[in-house]
Formats: structure tokens, sequence, C-alpha cells
């Protein structure tokens, strides 16, 4: 059997100078997702979904999930029991991610921005929370009532009143949702849980229905919260009808390391996040040929003592993951910002200026005591972020994810008279005369 050192991709671009980004982009290790496949087959679901509302969504439960919950939101007492029966070790780690993320986001709210633009005319930012929203916990190959915390406590902090989370029936618990996940939200203060995951579950949440027992299943104004292709297909389709989140798919992560880093370091880092999926991406960006050498031997040492070893190696070897050979801390800059990585390390010699330099990830991981997994559950950072290079466009979720920012224009007619005739002319200008007789009405019979 060949050793994962030898299996592990290699693109060495130390020869010629690095291309464009665009190019260096393309060269890059990613998975090819095929959500224009996923959207053919989410469409049907979503329509029936829009059409029948709950009955339709628990078809396709019973069909995906093989289990049919008797209603679609969670009982109350199931809440209750879930947080009752918690392990206690488990409720101090959830509580200490909790108090975390709070402390960070209720930092990031914001307070209104009043510009008095001219004496009399003011125009006042306000960010104005989002009144309802549908927070999506996956299932999958993991449980997640971390990613509960990472949806639910930006949201709370930043006033939104009405929230859902939603999160798959599972046919172990009788078709609810993991009871980790229900005393997760429980510890929240949510009671409006749903048992409806997928592509049925995002559009359940956008038109709502009526649940098996009459209660209403009242659509929400925005869907966040990482899923798989299907839950990403539907989130594309509905942007609109709901508002979204960045697209958050399979996890990456990327580290951008020198000959100081611990190549233990290194390597056990890969492998966290190759843990999460068979698909999960790890990237090692180096132009250390001695650092490479380590971390493989590390790699070898490991993959194979960690408990999800198979899917570890699957992830690791699969064409999207592998080692990026650079000839200096600037080209692995440049290689690093082209990808950009949901997840980005920098273990370098002065970490925190290289990592001042980066322009797009979902979030930077600085030195030797960060590492992922921190942020994944305890550094008080969010955990929901961009992947297969929406680092370019967006961010991860936070406090302002759920606001809006709404201007506010309060002129008085001093203040307009003073600038009516400028907004004349650009009406004019635009073959929109009624625009500027809007204005000049207000000063009819004036001199
Ligand atoms: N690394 C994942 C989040 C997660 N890890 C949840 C463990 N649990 C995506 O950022
Ligand atoms: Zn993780």
């Amino acid at each position: 059997r060949r050793t994962l050192g030898t299996m592990l991709r290699r693109l060495d671009l130390r020869p010629d100078a690095l291309p464009r980004p665009a190019v260096l982009r393309a060269t890059m290790p990613r998975a090819e997702l095929d959500v224009d496949g996923a959207l053919a087959a989410v469409r049907p679901l979503v329509e029936a979904v829009r059409e029948h509302g709950a009955q339709a969504a628990l078809d396709a439960t019973e069909r995906f999930d093989r289990v049919r919950p008797d209603t679609v939101r969670v009982p109350a007492a199931a809440l209750a029991g879930a947080l009752r029966d918690l392990d206690p070790a488990v409720r101090a780690a959830l509580e200490t991610s909790i108090e975390r993320a709070r402390v960070v986001h209720l930092e990031q709210r914001r307070a209104d921005v009043v510009t008095r633009v001219v004496p009399g005319g003011t125009v006042t930012e306000r960010f104005v929370p989002v009144r309802r929203v549908g927070l999506y916990a996956p299932g999958g190959l993991a449980v997640y009532p971390s990613s509960v915390i990472m949806n639910v406590v930006p949201a709370q902090a930043a006033g939104v009143e009405s929230l859902v989370v939603a999160s798959p029936a599972q046919a172990e618990f009788g078709g609810l949702p993991h009871p980790t996940i229900l005393a997760a939200a429980a510890l929240l203060g949510v009671d409006e849980v749903w048992a409806v995951g997928g592509a049925q579950c995002v559009a359940l949440l956008a038109y709502g229905g009526t649940d098996t027992d009459g209660g209403e299943l009242e659509p929400v104004d925005m869907v966040t919260g990482p899923g798989n292709i299907y839950v990403t297909a539907a989130k594309r389709m509905l942007r609109g009808v709901v508002g979204i989140d960045a697209e958050a798919g399979t996890t990456e992560i990327a580290i951008l390391a020198d000959d100081t880093a611990d190549a233990g370091h290194v390597a056990a880092d890969l492998i966290s996040q190759a843990e999460h999926d068979p698909n999960a991406a790890s990237v090692l960006v180096t132009h250390s040929e001695e650092l490479l050498a380590q971390v493989e031997i590390e790699l070898e040492k490991r993959v194979g003592a960690t408990k999800h070893s198979e899917r570890v190696r699957t992830a690791l070897t699969g064409p999207q993951s592998g080692v990026v050979l650079v000839r200096s801390i600037d080209d692995g800059l440049a290689v690093v910002d082209a990808y950009a990585a949901e997840h980005l390390e920098i273990q370098t010699a002065d970490a925190a200026a290289v990592a001042a330099r980066v322009r797009n990830a979902g979030a930077i991981f600085v030195g030797a005591y960060s590492p992922v997994s921190l942020g994944d559950y305890c550094a008080g950072s969010n955990h929901v972020l961009p992947t297969g290079g929406c680092a370019r466009h967006s961010g991860g979720l936070s406090t302002s994810t759920f606001l809006r920012g709404v201007h506010i224009v309060d002129y008085t007619a001093e203040a307009l008279r003073e600038v009516a005739e400028r907004v004349v002319t650009l009406a004019n200008a635009e073959d929109l005369p009624a625009h500027g007789e809007a204005v000049t009405a207000r000063f009819e019979g004036e001199a």
C-alpha cells in the first residue's frame, strides 16, 4: 500500500512565476460540486412543498430519512426531555461555547449612524433585525449542536424576534432530530424546532404550511446555516423568496506554513477537518520541503490512529485536497487568496503580520495555538463560513447577517429647497421629469 505522503496530490508552483489570480484559482485543488445537477433533483421537491406544505415535506422525509414524524414541529416535552437528559459535561461545554459566542456577537451589534448632510438634512442608517429566521443544523455523518449555537447566537444578538431551528428527523430517535440538537436549542432558549432536513426543509421554511396537528408553520424571512449540496441547491433556488447566507458547503482548511511550524500540529489540523466528510478539503501551502516531509510522516502516523481513519484518508487523498509548493511566503499569500479557503491557518514566523496581509478567507487562525477546531467550538468566533471560494465575496455568519441597514431620510423645507435645482437637473437628464416635479410641487407659488 502506498503511503499517504505519496498519495497526497502535489502541486509545484515553484518553477514559474505565479499566474493571474483567476488562473491560479482554477489550478488549485477543489471539489467540483454539481449544484446544477442537484438543482434538477431539488426542483420537484420544492414545488411539491410549495403546493402541499408539511405533507410534502413529510413525504420527502419518509423517502430520504426513512422515518415519518407525527408533526413537523417538535413537541415542547421532547425539547425539555432532551435538556434534562443531556450529559452534564456536554452541557457545560455547550454553555462555554454559547457564552463565548455571545460575548463576541453582542459586541457586533451596530448603533445607528446619523449623518447631518446639510443643516436640516440628515440620513440615518438604522440597523433593523430581520423579523423571523430559519436556522438549519445539518445531519449527515456527524451531529452538529455546535452549528445550532453558531446560527442562533448571532440571530439573537441581532434582536431577531422569531426563530426556528430545523434539523433532519432521525429514524434512530423516533423521527425527532438528534437529542443533542434539541438540547442545544433548549439551552439557547429556542422553543420552535422543526424535524425536517434537506431541500424540503428549506422549501418549508420559505413557504410555510400547516402542520399535521393543525399548528401553523409560519414562513421565515431568511434561512441560514450549512448544509449538503441539496440544501445548497434549494437555498440557491429560493433566494429571493427568502434571504439566504453565503453558501456553506463541505468543509475546507488551508494551512500556510513555513519551517517554524510544528509538523504534528499541521497534520492534526489537516486531519481534523478531513474528518467531516470524504469530500472535505485539506490543503497545505508551504515553501518548505523540510516541513512537508515531516508533515507527511505525521499524517501517516495520525491518519491510521484516528477514529474516522477511512473517511479522513479519502478526504486527504481526494482531488480536492493536497499540497501546494511555493517559492516564498508572498507567493503563498497569493495562493491562499486565490483559493479563498473557508478556514485558513497561518503557521509561520510572525504569523499575525502574515495574517494581516490575507484578503480572502472565511476565518483566519493565527499562530500555533489557534487551531480551527477551537473556532469550531469555543473561540467565540462563528463557524458558519463561506466555502467553495465564496470567501472572495462573502463573509461568515455574524450579527450583521441578521441586520439590515435602512436609510432614513429627513430633510426640512429649507434643506430641500437648497438642492431642488440639482434634483430637477438630474431628473431631466434621465428623462424622468415627474421626479423633478415632485420636488418643485412643494415650492409652487414661491418666487
Ligand atoms: N468545521 C465545521 C464546523 C464544525 N466542526 C462543527 C465541528 N462541528 C465548518 O466550519
Ligand atoms: Zn469542524
